[in-house]
């Protein structure tokens, strides 16, 4: 079997995620914070430890089969690799901001303004796309105290909560990309067997994460009416009772509409609804 390479985030917003999913998928390693690469025990698997900025390209170069990354840093890099599959985490939106008093309304009235970013490639693209011609500053970081400084008109950087555009006295003003992180591979890795075999585990564990498992006691007289309520992964379990009247009903559920669904099954003559987190499923 091959050994492949999967590089992740040393330290940072998406380092503890990615650790965990990889655990999540039984891999066991040490997590290493002081060395560049560790080797997972029970798996083909190594796994490198960078600066985020670097994972595109490295993946790009084949130096690592796979990375785990920001949309947002993969399309700045202008990196050419696979998306293998979202990971649901290290939501964020890169959007464009202005001052609270700023008088602009319209995208168009950028034209001619100052904005600075982190981001130049996604935010001249964005720009141009639009049809205006501003004035890109591009810097490392703090990018939210340029107007404050004069430094500009405008920003454009990440937003998560939009508590930091508030506390500098900004708004947002235009999104420009949404992003997440993503298993990335190089080109044509999503074939390899190994890949394969990580990228069913990774699915695995994510779409358990969009699910939970409900047991619940009803009536057999009622037992209809929650069957139509629970699809579960087929079709829901049903197991007698020592009350012949009753039986428990097993299944899946999605997160999304949990409350709803609980609300509905309740209401359909459910009780004693025992709600437990599912680990993986394996289709
Ligand atoms: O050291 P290294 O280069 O590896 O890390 P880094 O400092 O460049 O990146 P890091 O760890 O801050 O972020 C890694 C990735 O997390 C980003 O590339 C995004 O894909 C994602 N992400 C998710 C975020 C945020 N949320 C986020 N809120 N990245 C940055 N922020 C910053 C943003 O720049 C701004 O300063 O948080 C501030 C805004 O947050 P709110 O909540 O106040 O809106
Ligand atoms: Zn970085």
């Amino acid at each position: 079997m091959k050994t492949l390479k999967i590089a992740i985030q040393k330290s940072g917003r998406l380092n503890e995620k990615s650790v965990e999913i990889l655990k999540n998928c039984g891999l066991s390693f040490e997590n290493y914070k002081s060395s560049l690469i560790t080797s997972v025990t029970n798996f083909p698997l190594e796994i490198l430890f960078l600066r985020d900025d670097d994972i595109p390209e490295y993946v790009q170069d084949g130096i690592a089969d796979l990375g785990i990354v920001g949309e947002n840093v993969i399309t700045e890099a202008g990196a050419e690799v696979t998306y293998l599959q979202k990971l649901g985490f290290g939501k964020c939106t890169l959007k464009i901001a202005i001052p609270n008093e700023s008088q602009i309304t319209e995208i168009a009235q950028l034209g001619g303004k100052a904005i600075a970013t982190s981001y130049p490639v996604i935010l001249e693209k964005y720009l141009k796309d639009n049809h205006v011609n501003a004035d890109i500053r591009t810097i490392s970081g703090s990018v939210e105290i340029g107007p404050g400084l004069g430094l500009s008109d405008a920003i454009c950087d990440i937003v998560s909560t939009g508590g930091t555009l508030k506390s500098n006295g900004l708004k947002p003003f235009a999104e420009v990309m949404k992003s997440e992180a993503v298993l990335i591979g190089k080109e044509g890795s999503g074939l390899l067997p190994e890949v394969q075999e990580l990228l069913q585990r990774i699915r695995s564990v994510l779409r358990a994460k969009e699910t939970k498992y409900v047991v619940l006691n009803v009536a057999r007289k009622d037992l209809e009416k929650i069957v139509n309520l629970l699809p579960g992964v087929k079709s829901p379990t049903v197991v007698p009772l020592f009350d012949e009247d009753w039986v428990a009903v097993h299944s899946v559920i999605a997160e999304h509409d949990f409350w709803e669904k609980i609300n509905s099954l309740k209401a359909a003559g459910a009780e004693g609804i025992v709600v437990m987190p599912i680990e993986k499923i394996i289709s």
